[in-house]
């Protein structure tokens, strides 16, 4: 293979401007949530742009959405490239994104430059993979990997109290009708994606090469208390359910610390009741993510802080309820196709580096079914889910054409 030509991936800055278009909020990143107005636009728009680059397109029940170029070859695995559509709240323009508009542009590049390829060449839109609007993640990929069965797992709500069903419904899907999300004919899955760290930027290397993707425990909690009058309760006399909250989250802090690399843990959301300033909250709704690329380190780290928080909770007289809703398993990557990308980056003179994602990957859902593989191109100062999240425009293409050139000895060979 000669390489694409430069010219493939011209269009990918004014591709990743048009998408962070869809959902750009006042804070200066994006907001691109399932199912939400500004998703079905982003969709809509990609699905146009498939169609533009003589891909076949389709949707399916869930919403992740395909552009398809054939291959010849009769009944031969597809080979599948993309990432998902969806964003954190106030997120940046690449975590994505970014995987998609590079999957896609490389598929015109490698039809207008290859024509048919021997397998199927597919990229994929992935409807959902963050978990901002709903207590679940991975909708798009745990669909089609059997994670979800889309007709009974749509029974979460939003914060809204709107139902998962229900917004699915009025986005126009989930209708038996169309396609199901299920697929057993994937020969391999590549997925290109920011670091969204900082290990690249630090070691001056240009390309990741994905290892093993962290497990993930992602846990509601709710603790219970009694609201009180903040002047009149004296301190001896409370259940303050957010105070109790305090001492759990810097007993967190401290035991994540002691155990040291990779283990992080955070609470990213913390909701009050009654949320007033002269009344002692009575209740107090947190979430926790902790993660690790060792399940049994994962596990114990859980059950020794859940059981920490019980005893917080039952010293201060509060009640303590916890609720799991993601529990993904550390995902070692295809050491083959890893292999394969590293050659391609050594014949393009791209330094690589392999590596662990801190950062949980549509990848990871897609390992059991087909050989996985990811790669990573540098984030500015690590930073990621921030309007702030930058990759420089020339590691940008360097990735892309990565990309390109594995898709090619995948589906062109
Ligand atoms: O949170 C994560 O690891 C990913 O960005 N969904
Ligand atoms: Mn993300
Ligand atoms: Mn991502
Ligand atoms: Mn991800």
């Amino acid at each position: 293979m000669d390489g694409l030509s430069k010219e493939t991936f011209a269009e990918l800055l004014p591709l990743l401007d048009r998408l962070a278009s869809f959902g750009a909020d006042a804070a200066g990143g994006v907001t691109r949530l399932l199912y939400t107005p500004s998703w079905l636009e982003a969709q809509t728009f990609l699905a146009g742009r498939m169609r533009a680059a003589g891909l076949e397109t389709r949707f399916d029940r869930a919403g992740n959405l395909y552009g398809r170029l054939e291959g010849s070859l009769p009944g031969a695995p597809a080979v599948l490239t993309g990432s998902h559509i969806d964003t954190v709240r106030c997120g940046g323009r690449y975590d994505g994104a970014y995987g998609i508009a590079a999957g896609l542009l490389a598929l015109e590049g490698l039809k207008r430059a290859y024509g048919t390829p021997l397998r199927t060449l597919e990229v994929v839109s992935l409807c959902e993979e963050e978990g901002s609007r709903f207590p679940l993640a991975y909708w798009g990929s745990g669909n089609i990997a059997g994670v979800y069965r889309l007709e009974e797992d749509g029974g979460v709500a939003d914060p809204a109290g709107v139902p998962l069903a229900k917004a699915m419904a009025s986005a126009g899907f989930g209708r038996p009708e169309q396609p199901d999300c299920r697929r057993s004919d994937l020969g391999a899955y590549v997925e290109l994606h920011i670091e969204q760290g900082v290990v690249l930027e630090r070691t001056g290397r240009r390309i990741g090469l994905v290892e093993t993707i962290v497990g993930q425990k992602r846990l509601a909690l709710t603790v219970t208390g009694a609201s009180g009058h903040a002047g009149t309760t004296p301190m001896g006399m409370r259940a303050d359910a957010l105070a109790g909250v305090a001492e759990m989250i810097a007993a967190l802090e401290a035991s994540a610390l002691a155990a040291g690399e990779p283990l992080v843990a955070t609470v990213g959301r913390l909701k009050t009741k009654p949320n007033t300033p002269n009344v002692i909250p009575g209740e107090a709704r947190f979430t926790l993510d902790v993660r690790h690329d060792r399940s049994a380190e994962l596990n114990r780290f859980c059950e020794e802080t859940l059981a920490r928080f019980a005893e917080i909770a039952a010293r201060r007289g509060l009640a303590l309820e916890v609720r799991s809703w993601l529990d993904t398993e550390p995902a070692p990557m295809h050491a083959g196709l890893t292999g394969l990308l590293e050659n391609v980056c050594r014949g393009m003179n791209l330094p690589t580096r392999r590596m662990a994602s801190g950062a949980g990957h549509d990848a990871q859902l897609f390992a059991p079914l087909c050989p996985s593989a990811m790669l990573f191109v540098p984030s500015r100062n690590g930073v990621s889910h921030s309007p702030e999240e930058y990759t420089a425009p020339e590691h940008l293409a360097e990735g892309a054409a990565a990309l390109g050139a594995c898709l090619y000895e995948l589906a062109y060979r």
